[in-house]
């Protein structure tokens, strides 16, 4: 049986990004059940389409009517892929299906889903992505992220908040492992502002340009020497080496539930790192159950940088997930149960769920 429960769970602090504020994370959850197992997986998508064009309602309508038809708990999740493929775009519903079949698949076999995704180096490194607030605020937040042990700090820039930012940061830090990240919050006419940007070393700028504009990375690649991260442009394998292939990309942030899934992930690590573009797996304040599936492919030995894969605790009081995920050393380990090793909290998970159902 396939089945589907939005849940909304306060973040403990709002998110603020250059495309707006966060106060909840609106999640759609798929269990799918039999005999033997239960296995899950979690949309990337929210209520509104202000990272990409996809929301909890595109989800919807996406799988009902289409996806529902060509998926079945018998795919392999390569398979699935290619039959999901006559459907044009949609990568976030394709990549809440096709993560399933991977947790189904890993529990047939008993293993976690870790060992199933190539080489694992049984970790991830660990970085915190710190929404905008105050810079007081944000000084705190990162004193304390430092002491806690993340391995690099990126902060949310956008227009009319940057520059002094960046600059309290690294008066009062020095040095740190600092990137920054606008969501698409600039574009062509602010090349002015990207350049006093390049002055504060960053390892990155994630995303400063619209999503579409790939040639206008390109041409601010080749302005500035700070490395341009893609992270809403790579939006598929295809948009991956296109970016790459163009010239517009030194480092790509991976969402496998943005890009279709941990079939395209694998197949764009290996594509990029062929071609020395860098790799770090992100997130999008998901709960234990996207998180988890983004750790397993953190732990990937194609990805050489850290990612954006907090501990539960940094974003929910408490999640709807029983295992959670502890940082050492600004590591984060895989959990050891097979597949994804979560099991839900359905008591909590009730207390959260807006609405809920049976899909197939
Ligand atoms: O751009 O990486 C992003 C959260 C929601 C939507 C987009 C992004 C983010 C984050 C937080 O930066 C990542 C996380 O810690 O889950
Ligand atoms: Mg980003």
């Amino acid at each position: 049986m396939l089945s589907y429960s939005k849940i909304s769970n306060p973040l403990l602090k709002p998110f603020k990004t250059s495309f707006g504020t966060q106060l909840t994370r609106d999640a759609v959850i798929l269990t799918y059940m039999d005999e033997s197992m239960e296995a899950y997986a979690e949309a990337v998508t929210d209520e509104a389409p202000l990272y990409g064009y996809e929301d909890n309602y595109t989800l919807f309508h996406v799988i009902n009517n289409h996806l529902k038809t060509i998926f079945s708990p018998d795919l392999e999740p390569e398979k699935f892929n290619e039959k999901a493929k006559e459907i044009r775009g949609h990568n976030m519903a394709k990549g809440a299906m096709e993560m399933l079949l991977w947790d189904i698949n890993a529990k047939r076999e008993g293993k976690p889903l870790h060992k199933f995704l190539g080489k694992s180096k049984g970790y991830a490194d660990v970085g915190i992505s710190i929404g905008m607030s105050s810079i007081d605020d944000e000084m705190r937040t990162i004193e304390e992220s430092l002491k806690k042990g993340y391995r690099r700090i990126k902060v949310k820039i956008e227009r009319g908040f940057n520059v002094e930012l960046l600059r309290a940061i690294r008066n009062r830090f020095g040095d740190i492992p600092l990137s920054a990240d606008a969501n698409q919050g600039f574009t062509r006419d602010d090349f002015k502002i990207l350049k006093k940007i390049d002055e504060f070393n960053l390892i990155y700028i994630e995303q400063p340009l619209p999503l579409e504009d790939i040639n206008g990375h390109a041409l601010l690649r080749k302005e500035i020497k700070t490395p341009i991260c893609l992270d809403e442009s790579i939006e598929s394998v295809e948009s991956a080496t296109n970016a790459i292939e163009r010239g517009a990309v030194d480092v790509i942030n991976i969402k496998p539930g943005r890009v279709g899934g941990l079939q395209n992930s694998l197949d764009i690590m290996e594509k990029a790192r062929e071609r020395g573009v860098n790799i770090w797996i992100g997130g999008m304040l998901e709960t234990g159950i996207g998180r988890s599936f983004n750790i397993s492919l953190a732990s990937n030995s194609l990805v050489n940088m850290p990612g954006d894969t907090s501990p539960n605790s940094r974003y929910f009081k408490k999640d709807i997930t029983n295992e959670t995920f502890e940082m050492k050393d600004g590591r984060i380990a895989p959990l050891k149960g097979n597949g994804i090793g979560v099991t839900l909290d359905y008591r909590f998970l009730s207390t959260l769920q807006v609405e809920g159902g049976r899909l197939l």
